[in-house]
Protein backbone atom coordinates (compact mmCIF):
# COMPACT_ATOMS: atom_id res chain seq x y z
CA UNK A 1 0.00 0.00 0.00
CA UNK A 2 1.55 3.28 -0.97
CA UNK A 3 2.19 6.21 1.41
CA UNK A 4 -1.04 7.96 0.63
CA UNK A 5 -3.06 5.00 0.83
CA UNK A 6 -1.69 4.16 4.29
CA UNK A 7 -2.16 7.72 5.02
CA UNK A 8 -5.74 7.60 4.02
CA UNK A 9 -6.38 4.66 5.57
CA UNK A 10 -4.73 5.88 9.20
CA UNK A 11 -6.42 9.76 9.21
CA UNK A 12 -9.96 9.07 9.66
CA UNK A 13 -9.20 6.68 12.86
CA UNK A 14 -9.32 9.01 16.30
CA UNK A 15 -10.46 12.24 14.02
CA UNK A 16 -12.37 14.76 16.33
CA UNK A 17 -14.70 16.15 13.81
CA UNK A 18 -15.47 19.11 15.40
CA UNK A 19 -12.13 20.03 15.95
CA UNK A 20 -10.44 17.68 13.01
CA UNK A 21 -7.92 17.15 15.98
CA UNK A 22 -6.95 13.72 17.31
CA UNK A 23 -7.80 11.94 20.19
CA UNK A 24 -6.08 8.67 19.99
CA UNK A 25 -5.58 7.81 23.46
CA UNK A 26 -3.21 4.58 24.90
CA UNK A 27 -5.57 1.64 24.81
CA UNK A 28 -8.48 3.24 24.14
CA UNK A 29 -10.84 2.45 21.21
CA UNK A 30 -9.30 5.19 18.93
CA UNK A 31 -5.53 3.81 19.89
CA UNK A 32 -6.30 0.21 19.62
CA UNK A 33 -7.74 0.63 15.93
CA UNK A 34 -4.57 2.03 15.28
CA UNK A 35 -2.72 -1.04 16.59
CA UNK A 36 -4.86 -3.31 14.20
CA UNK A 37 -4.15 -0.88 11.21
CA UNK A 38 -0.39 -1.29 12.24
CA UNK A 39 -0.51 -5.25 12.53
CA UNK A 40 -2.74 -5.14 9.07
CA UNK A 41 0.24 -3.20 7.43
CA UNK A 42 2.64 -5.57 8.77
CA UNK A 43 0.85 -8.42 7.88
CA UNK A 44 0.40 -7.37 4.40
CA UNK A 45 4.09 -6.63 4.28
CA UNK A 46 4.53 -10.70 5.47
CA UNK A 47 6.25 -8.67 8.49
CA UNK A 48 6.36 -11.07 12.09
CA UNK A 49 4.35 -8.09 14.17
CA UNK A 50 4.51 -8.73 18.04
CA UNK A 51 3.13 -6.31 21.40
CA UNK A 52 6.15 -6.51 23.36
CA UNK A 53 5.91 -7.08 27.33
CA UNK A 54 5.14 -2.99 27.63
CA UNK A 55 2.48 -2.56 25.02
CA UNK A 56 4.91 -1.30 22.20
CA UNK A 57 4.42 -2.65 18.67
CA UNK A 58 7.15 -4.00 16.45
CA UNK A 59 6.96 -5.33 13.36
CA UNK A 60 9.84 -7.43 11.60
CA UNK A 61 12.14 -7.67 8.50
CA UNK A 62 13.98 -10.55 9.16
CA UNK A 63 14.52 -12.72 12.27
CA UNK A 64 14.86 -10.07 15.24
CA UNK A 65 16.84 -12.92 17.19
CA UNK A 66 20.07 -12.64 14.86
CA UNK A 67 20.37 -8.90 16.90
CA UNK A 68 22.23 -5.70 15.68
CA UNK A 69 18.41 -4.74 14.36
CA UNK A 70 18.10 -1.23 12.27
CA UNK A 71 14.50 0.12 14.10
CA UNK A 72 12.77 2.95 12.74
CA UNK A 73 9.33 4.07 14.03
CA UNK A 74 7.62 6.35 16.40
CA UNK A 75 3.57 6.67 17.84
CA UNK A 76 0.27 6.43 17.20
CA UNK A 77 -1.08 8.20 20.02
CA UNK A 78 -1.55 12.02 20.23
CA UNK A 79 -2.21 14.62 22.41
CA UNK A 80 -6.00 15.77 22.94
CA UNK A 81 -7.10 17.27 19.85
CA UNK A 82 -3.27 17.16 17.99
CA UNK A 83 -2.07 16.94 14.86
CA UNK A 84 -2.51 14.40 12.11
CA UNK A 85 1.66 13.99 11.49
CA UNK A 86 3.20 13.73 14.92
CA UNK A 87 3.51 10.03 15.25
CA UNK A 88 1.85 8.83 12.41
CA UNK A 89 3.96 10.76 10.23
CA UNK A 90 7.34 8.06 11.35
CA UNK A 91 5.41 4.93 11.14
CA UNK A 92 3.37 5.23 8.13
CA UNK A 93 7.02 6.44 6.79
CA UNK A 94 8.39 3.53 7.87
CA UNK A 95 6.74 1.17 6.02
CA UNK A 96 6.93 3.50 2.94
CA UNK A 97 10.79 3.07 3.31
CA UNK A 98 10.39 -0.74 3.60
CA UNK A 99 8.17 -0.68 0.14
CA UNK A 100 10.95 1.09 -1.13
CA UNK A 101 13.87 -0.74 -0.25
CA UNK A 102 11.86 -3.99 -1.69
CA UNK A 103 10.91 -2.22 -4.47
CA UNK A 104 14.57 -1.42 -5.40
CA UNK A 105 15.56 -5.42 -4.60
CA UNK A 106 17.64 -4.72 -1.40
CA UNK A 107 18.21 -7.69 0.68
CA UNK A 108 19.32 -6.59 4.19
CA UNK A 109 22.47 -7.70 5.86
CA UNK A 110 20.88 -7.00 9.46
CA UNK A 111 16.85 -7.24 10.73
CA UNK A 112 15.02 -4.17 10.28
CA UNK A 113 12.23 -3.05 12.86
CA UNK A 114 9.56 -0.90 12.58
CA UNK A 115 7.87 0.28 16.18
CA UNK A 116 5.00 1.78 17.00
CA UNK A 117 6.13 2.88 21.31
CA UNK A 118 2.96 3.36 23.17
CA UNK A 119 1.62 6.54 25.45
CA UNK A 120 4.64 8.75 23.87
CA UNK A 121 2.85 11.80 24.42
CA UNK A 122 1.47 10.69 28.69
CA UNK A 123 -1.99 12.12 27.49
CA UNK A 124 -3.60 9.68 28.95
CA UNK A 125 -1.37 8.77 32.02
CA UNK A 126 0.68 11.82 32.45
CA UNK A 127 4.32 10.69 31.74
CA UNK A 128 5.41 11.19 28.37
CA UNK A 129 7.24 7.97 26.32
CA UNK A 130 6.08 6.07 28.40
CA UNK A 131 6.37 2.67 26.61
CA UNK A 132 10.19 3.05 25.55
CA UNK A 133 10.37 4.49 29.58
CA UNK A 134 9.34 1.23 30.56
CA UNK A 135 11.60 -0.93 27.98
CA UNK A 136 14.36 0.89 28.91
CA UNK A 137 13.58 0.55 32.82
CA UNK A 138 13.85 4.17 33.06
CA UNK A 139 10.05 3.98 35.07
CA UNK A 140 9.68 1.70 37.88
CA UNK A 141 6.39 -0.72 36.17
CA UNK A 142 5.01 -0.77 39.87
CA UNK A 143 4.84 3.04 39.95
CA UNK A 144 3.56 2.95 36.76
CA UNK A 145 1.12 0.62 36.82
CA UNK A 146 -0.56 2.84 39.08
CA UNK A 147 -0.62 5.86 36.72
CA UNK A 148 -4.08 6.83 36.48
CA UNK A 149 -6.07 8.79 33.70
CA UNK A 150 -8.63 11.54 34.39
CA UNK A 151 -11.54 9.01 35.52
CA UNK A 152 -9.59 7.63 37.33
CA UNK A 153 -8.69 4.00 35.64
CA UNK A 154 -5.31 2.54 36.27
CA UNK A 155 -2.37 1.86 33.65
CA UNK A 156 -2.74 -1.68 34.80
CA UNK A 157 -6.51 -1.49 34.62
CA UNK A 158 -6.53 0.04 30.86
CA UNK A 159 -3.98 -2.81 29.95
CA UNK A 160 -5.90 -5.73 31.12
CA UNK A 161 -8.89 -4.39 29.22
CA UNK A 162 -7.43 -4.71 26.05
CA UNK A 163 -6.52 -7.62 27.18
CA UNK A 164 -2.56 -7.23 27.90
CA UNK A 165 -0.89 -8.12 31.46
CA UNK A 166 0.41 -5.77 33.20
CA UNK A 167 2.05 -7.68 35.96
CA UNK A 168 4.86 -8.18 32.71
CA UNK A 169 5.73 -4.99 32.14
CA UNK A 170 9.66 -3.87 33.08
CA UNK A 171 12.71 -3.73 31.40
CA UNK A 172 13.09 -5.55 28.65
CA UNK A 173 16.86 -6.42 28.05
CA UNK A 174 16.43 -9.46 25.31
CA UNK A 175 14.74 -7.07 23.11
CA UNK A 176 17.52 -4.14 23.83
CA UNK A 177 20.09 -6.60 22.90
CA UNK A 178 18.32 -6.89 19.66
CA UNK A 179 18.26 -3.44 18.49
CA UNK A 180 21.74 -1.83 17.20
CA UNK A 181 20.19 1.50 16.56
CA UNK A 182 17.00 3.24 16.28
CA UNK A 183 16.30 6.33 13.32
CA UNK A 184 12.95 7.99 14.27
CA UNK A 185 11.32 10.39 11.47
CA UNK A 186 9.31 12.96 12.74
CA UNK A 187 7.53 16.15 11.54
CA UNK A 188 9.35 19.02 12.27
CA UNK A 189 7.60 21.20 15.53
CA UNK A 190 8.50 24.04 14.59
CA UNK A 191 9.26 26.71 11.75
CA UNK A 192 13.29 26.41 11.04
CA UNK A 193 12.78 24.07 7.75
CA UNK A 194 10.70 26.55 6.05
CA UNK A 195 12.85 29.21 6.79
CA UNK A 196 15.87 27.18 5.84
CA UNK A 197 14.21 25.55 2.43
CA UNK A 198 14.90 22.24 3.68
CA UNK A 199 12.17 19.47 3.30
CA UNK A 200 14.41 17.08 5.28
CA UNK A 201 16.72 17.73 8.53
CA UNK A 202 18.72 15.61 10.73
CA UNK A 203 18.00 16.04 14.95
CA UNK A 204 20.86 16.89 17.02
CA UNK A 205 19.57 17.17 20.31
CA UNK A 206 16.59 17.26 22.54
CA UNK A 207 15.60 19.62 25.42
CA UNK A 208 15.71 18.80 28.86
CA UNK A 209 11.84 19.27 29.35
CA UNK A 210 9.39 17.71 32.21
CA UNK A 211 5.74 18.35 33.82
CA UNK A 212 4.84 19.73 37.16
CA UNK A 213 1.69 19.22 38.59
CA UNK A 214 0.76 22.11 40.87
CA UNK A 215 -2.62 21.56 43.60
CA UNK A 216 -3.55 24.77 45.29
CA UNK A 217 -5.73 23.87 48.27
CA UNK A 218 -7.92 26.91 49.30
CA UNK A 219 -12.15 27.22 51.19
CA UNK A 220 -15.26 26.12 49.05
CA UNK A 221 -17.76 29.27 49.98
CA UNK A 222 -20.21 31.55 48.73
CA UNK A 223 -19.61 33.38 45.86
CA UNK A 224 -22.32 35.94 46.84
CA UNK A 225 -21.81 35.96 51.30
CA UNK A 226 -17.98 35.88 51.84
CA UNK A 227 -16.42 38.54 52.20
CA UNK A 228 -13.33 39.40 49.83
CA UNK A 229 -11.14 39.81 53.19
CA UNK A 230 -12.24 36.98 54.33
CA UNK A 231 -11.33 34.26 50.98
CA UNK A 232 -8.92 31.64 50.92
CA UNK A 233 -9.70 31.18 47.16
CA UNK A 234 -6.79 28.92 45.18
CA UNK A 235 -7.98 30.17 42.21
CA UNK A 236 -5.94 33.64 42.90
CA UNK A 237 -3.21 31.45 43.85
CA UNK A 238 -3.48 29.46 41.06
CA UNK A 239 -4.00 33.06 38.35
CA UNK A 240 -0.75 34.13 39.83
CA UNK A 241 1.59 31.08 39.44
CA UNK A 242 0.49 31.03 35.40
CA UNK A 243 1.73 34.91 35.06
CA UNK A 244 4.60 34.19 36.54
CA UNK A 245 5.69 31.25 34.88
CA UNK A 246 5.47 32.90 31.68
CA UNK A 247 7.34 35.85 33.67
CA UNK A 248 10.17 33.90 35.26
CA UNK A 249 10.48 31.53 31.92
CA UNK A 250 10.63 35.16 29.52
CA UNK A 251 12.93 36.03 31.11
CA UNK A 252 15.59 32.96 31.64
CA UNK A 253 14.95 32.45 27.67
CA UNK A 254 13.37 29.31 28.35
CA UNK A 255 9.26 28.03 28.13
CA UNK A 256 6.58 27.21 30.30
CA UNK A 257 3.05 26.20 29.17
CA UNK A 258 -0.36 25.85 31.56
CA UNK A 259 -2.36 23.69 28.89
CA UNK A 260 -3.95 21.99 31.56
CA UNK A 261 -6.66 22.72 34.73
CA UNK A 262 -8.62 21.47 36.60
CA UNK A 263 -11.42 23.30 38.99
CA UNK A 264 -13.23 22.09 41.92
CA UNK A 265 -16.48 21.71 42.73
CA UNK A 266 -16.12 24.06 39.31
CA UNK A 267 -19.08 26.01 40.23
CA UNK A 268 -20.29 29.36 38.74
CA UNK A 269 -21.16 30.80 42.05
CA UNK A 270 -18.92 28.97 44.71
CA UNK A 271 -15.06 29.71 45.45
CA UNK A 272 -13.19 26.74 44.84
CA UNK A 273 -11.95 24.19 47.14
CA UNK A 274 -8.71 23.03 45.27
CA UNK A 275 -7.23 23.87 41.65
CA UNK A 276 -4.73 21.96 39.93
CA UNK A 277 -3.00 22.80 36.85
CA UNK A 278 0.32 21.50 35.24
CA UNK A 279 3.23 23.30 34.24
CA UNK A 280 4.99 22.13 31.27
CA UNK A 281 8.51 23.22 31.00
CA UNK A 282 11.68 23.35 28.72
CA UNK A 283 14.81 25.38 28.67
CA UNK A 284 18.33 24.78 26.09
CA UNK A 285 20.04 23.75 29.60
CA UNK A 286 19.26 21.39 32.57
CA UNK A 287 20.16 24.38 34.58
CA UNK A 288 18.17 26.97 33.29
CA UNK A 289 14.83 24.68 33.73
CA UNK A 290 15.91 23.77 36.96
CA UNK A 291 16.06 27.94 38.25
CA UNK A 292 12.87 28.37 36.47
CA UNK A 293 11.34 25.91 38.50
CA UNK A 294 13.16 26.93 42.12
CA UNK A 295 12.00 30.91 41.15
CA UNK A 296 8.76 29.60 40.08
CA UNK A 297 7.95 27.28 43.55
CA UNK A 298 9.24 30.14 45.17
CA UNK A 299 6.89 32.72 43.78
CA UNK A 300 3.91 30.13 44.49
CA UNK A 301 4.77 29.45 48.26
CA UNK A 302 5.16 32.90 48.96
CA UNK A 303 1.35 34.14 47.10
CA UNK A 304 -0.11 30.93 48.55
CA UNK A 305 1.05 32.79 52.03
CA UNK A 306 -0.54 36.25 51.25
CA UNK A 307 -3.92 34.24 50.20
CA UNK A 308 -3.69 31.96 53.04
CA UNK A 309 -3.84 28.87 50.44
CA UNK A 310 -1.95 25.74 50.43
CA UNK A 311 0.28 24.91 47.46
CA UNK A 312 2.01 21.67 46.69
CA UNK A 313 4.39 21.16 43.58
CA UNK A 314 4.59 17.21 42.34
CA UNK A 315 7.40 16.52 39.45
CA UNK A 316 4.96 14.15 37.04
CA UNK A 317 7.49 13.74 34.48
CA UNK A 318 11.28 14.48 33.64
CA UNK A 319 13.30 14.19 30.48
CA UNK A 320 17.08 15.18 30.73
CA UNK A 321 19.05 16.82 27.90
CA UNK A 322 19.50 14.00 25.03
CA UNK A 323 21.96 14.61 22.16
CA UNK A 324 21.84 11.69 19.48
CA UNK A 325 24.81 9.73 19.06
CA UNK A 326 26.99 12.12 17.10
CA UNK A 327 28.95 9.57 14.77
CA UNK A 328 25.34 8.13 13.82
CA UNK A 329 23.77 12.12 13.33
CA UNK A 330 27.21 12.66 11.08
CA UNK A 331 26.67 9.56 9.03
CA UNK A 332 23.03 10.53 8.12
CA UNK A 333 23.88 13.80 7.28
CA UNK A 334 26.61 12.29 4.81
CA UNK A 335 23.98 9.57 3.62
CA UNK A 336 21.84 12.59 2.94
CA UNK A 337 24.11 14.76 1.77
CA UNK A 338 24.29 18.15 3.85
CA UNK A 339 20.22 18.37 5.38
CA UNK A 340 20.52 21.15 8.61
CA UNK A 341 20.87 19.88 11.83
CA UNK A 342 18.43 21.08 14.25
CA UNK A 343 17.94 20.94 17.51
CA UNK A 344 14.20 20.34 19.11
CA UNK A 345 12.39 21.39 22.14
CA UNK A 346 10.01 18.33 21.26
CA UNK A 347 10.39 15.28 23.33
CA UNK A 348 10.51 11.64 21.54
CA UNK A 349 10.85 7.87 22.28
CA UNK A 350 14.61 8.56 20.39
CA UNK A 351 15.54 10.85 23.29
CA UNK A 352 14.58 7.74 25.70
CA UNK A 353 16.04 5.03 23.53
CA UNK A 354 19.40 7.31 23.50
CA UNK A 355 20.50 6.14 27.05
CA UNK A 356 20.45 2.37 25.77
CA UNK A 357 21.51 2.65 22.34
CA UNK A 358 22.87 4.98 19.48
CA UNK A 359 19.58 6.87 17.76
CA UNK A 360 18.99 9.52 15.58
CA UNK A 361 16.11 11.46 14.12
CA UNK A 362 14.80 12.95 10.57
CA UNK A 363 12.59 15.53 10.17
CA UNK A 364 10.08 16.50 7.58
CA UNK A 365 9.31 20.01 6.70
CA UNK A 366 6.13 21.47 8.07
CA UNK A 367 4.77 24.80 6.39
CA UNK A 368 2.69 25.75 9.30
CA UNK A 369 4.85 25.33 12.23
CA UNK A 370 2.28 24.26 13.81
CA UNK A 371 2.21 21.37 16.00
CA UNK A 372 0.22 19.62 19.08
CA UNK A 373 -2.90 21.27 17.38
CA UNK A 374 -5.14 20.35 14.12
CA UNK A 375 -3.41 22.97 12.35
CA UNK A 376 0.19 20.86 12.19
CA UNK A 377 0.48 19.87 8.78
CA UNK A 378 3.28 18.53 5.64
CA UNK A 379 3.05 18.64 2.42
CA UNK A 380 2.75 15.04 0.51
CA UNK A 381 5.71 15.49 -1.48
CA UNK A 382 8.08 16.50 1.65
CA UNK A 383 6.35 13.53 3.26
CA UNK A 384 7.54 11.41 0.32
CA UNK A 385 10.71 13.03 0.57
CA UNK A 386 11.24 11.84 3.86
CA UNK A 387 10.40 8.20 2.99
CA UNK A 388 12.45 7.87 0.57
CA UNK A 389 15.46 9.67 2.88
CA UNK A 390 14.55 6.85 5.86
CA UNK A 391 14.60 3.98 2.96
CA UNK A 392 18.23 6.06 1.89
CA UNK A 393 19.12 5.43 5.81
CA UNK A 394 17.84 2.24 6.63
CA UNK A 395 19.64 0.96 3.02
CA UNK A 396 23.24 2.17 4.79
CA UNK A 397 22.60 1.36 7.95
CA UNK A 398 21.38 -2.44 7.12
CA UNK A 399 23.13 -3.10 4.10
O1 LIG B 1 5.61 16.92 24.38
C1 LIG B 1 6.48 16.61 23.60
O2 LIG B 1 7.50 17.22 23.57
C2 LIG B 1 6.29 15.47 22.65
O3 LIG B 1 5.53 15.90 21.57
N1 LIG B 1 5.72 14.33 23.29
MN1 LIG C 1 3.91 15.20 20.41
MN1 LIG D 1 5.78 12.84 18.60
Amino acid sequence: MLFEEMWRDLAPVGRFDATGGYRRYSYAAAELECRAWFEAQARERGLTVETDRNGNLWAWWGAPAAGDAVVTGSHLDSVPDGGAFDGPLGVVSAFAALDLLRAGGFEPRRPIGVAAFVEEEGARFGLACLGSRLLTGAVDPAKARALTDEQGTTLADAMSSAGFDPERIGRDQRLLDRIGVYVELHIEQGRAQIDLGAPIAVGSAIWPHGRWRFDFEGEANHAGTTRIEDRVDPMLTYANTVLAARKKAKLAGALATVGKVHCEPNGTNAIPSRVRAWIDARASTEDTLASVLAELEQATHERARRDGTKATVTRESYSAEVAFDLALRDNLGAILGGVPVLATGAGHDAGVLASSLPTAMLFVRNPTGVSHAPGEFAEIPDCLAGAEALATVLRELAA
